[in-house]
């Protein structure tokens, strides 16, 4: 296998997940060029009702939204892991439709999903003033605080902040908060705490599209460290826990196993029944959305809900 290949960050997960007596494997992972697509999918399927959610908020309450972001004037609409941006444009159309002045700036790890979210918006809103930035956010942040003065909104949908432990998403927001200027809002999508079974049929889907999506992983450490998994030899298991709000999801291995790495010339032993944590998606009720804006410093302005309340969209403020 060319060393040159390989992607240092998927060994280093690896070298850090799986040579322990809990296995993990962290959820950015997920996220290839396949995983994109099954990620895609998921957005698609019936019992994903999170994707809906948040297209009802965006869609019934986009001239309000508009408001509150251009009282000041002008200003930069910054989101954090764009992704393909269909829920965004549902609020960039409305806002070029009004000809508000703002500016939009996607930012993205994947210089790919940055590339056919510019050709797609190019096609759509042809007049948008459009600055994708490729790379991570903190850097990003950086660089358009030093650029301009004007007012920054960051948009961080999709029930992402989900995918941080309580103690990340409190960390992660407060780096955000300290690139924050006094006016300047804060706009995160946050999955709602609801019927157990509901969230539990999200995560496992009728048509195993979820689970093909969490064997991915290991599909991809085959193609990319050289790996030997057998696929079929490992199962998709979420849990939903209520007490928590934690829905997570593991790969249980179906049988006494060993799995050579080539990349790093080392050998992983399974034993039955033995289980990779792969993710965490929060769910949240009020007391913890609460407590999330206290330890990042953060003030909750307004909350937008869907008509179910399901998801909520939060208006957060230095
Ligand atoms: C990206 N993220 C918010 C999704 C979630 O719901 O946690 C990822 C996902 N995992 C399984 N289904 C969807």
């Amino acid at each position: 296998m060319n060393l040159s290949t390989i992607s240092a960050q998927v060994a280093q997960a690896v070298e850090e997940g799986l040579f322990k007596e809990q296995k993990t494997l962290p959820s950015w992972l997920f996220y290839d060029n396949q995983g994109d697509r099954i990620f895609q999918e998921i957005m698609g399927m019936p019992e994903y009702y999170l994707t809906g959610c948040e297209y009802e908020i965006l869609q019934m309450n986009a001239a309000a939204i508009l408001k509150r972001f251009q009282q000041q004037g002008a200003f930069q609409l910054i989101e954090l892991g764009a992704g393909d941006g269909l829920k965004t444009e549902i609020l960039l159309k409305h806002f070029t439709q009004q000809q508000a002045d703002f500016t939009y700036h996607p930012i993205d790890i994947s210089a790919a999903v940055l590339t056919q979210l510019q050709d797609r918006l190019s096609t759509s809103l042809p007049n948008l003033p459009f600055f994708p930035q490729q790379g991570d956010y903190d850097k990003a942040l950086e660089k358009l605080n030093l650029s301009s003065n004007k007012r920054k909104v960051i948009l961080f949908l999709g029930s992402n902040i989900g995918n941080f432990s309580a103690t990340e998403a409190g960390a992660f927001l407060l780096r955000i908060k300290k690139s924050m200027h006094a006016n300047d809002l804060l706009f995160v999508g946050i999955d709602l705490k609801k019927d157990p079974r509901m969230i539990q049929r999200a995560y496992d889907d009728s048509q195993g599209i979820t689970k093909s999506f969490n064997i991915n992983l290991l599909a991809r450490l085959n193609r990319e460290l050289g790996a030997n998994f057998m696929l079929d030899q490992f199962s998709h298991y979420p849990t939903y826990n209520p007490e928590t709000g934690e829905a997570k999801s593991y790969l249980v291995s179906l049988r006494q196993q060993d799995v050579y790495f080539e990349a790093l010339q080392k050998t992983v032993r399974f034993k039955r029944w033995e289980h990779i944590h792969t993710e965490v998606s929060i769910k949240y009720d009020q007391q913890m959305i609460e407590q999330l804006a206290k330890v990042s410093g953060l003030t909750i302005e307004h909350q937008y809900y869907d008509c179910k309340h399901y998801f909520s969209d939060l208006v957060l403020m230095k």
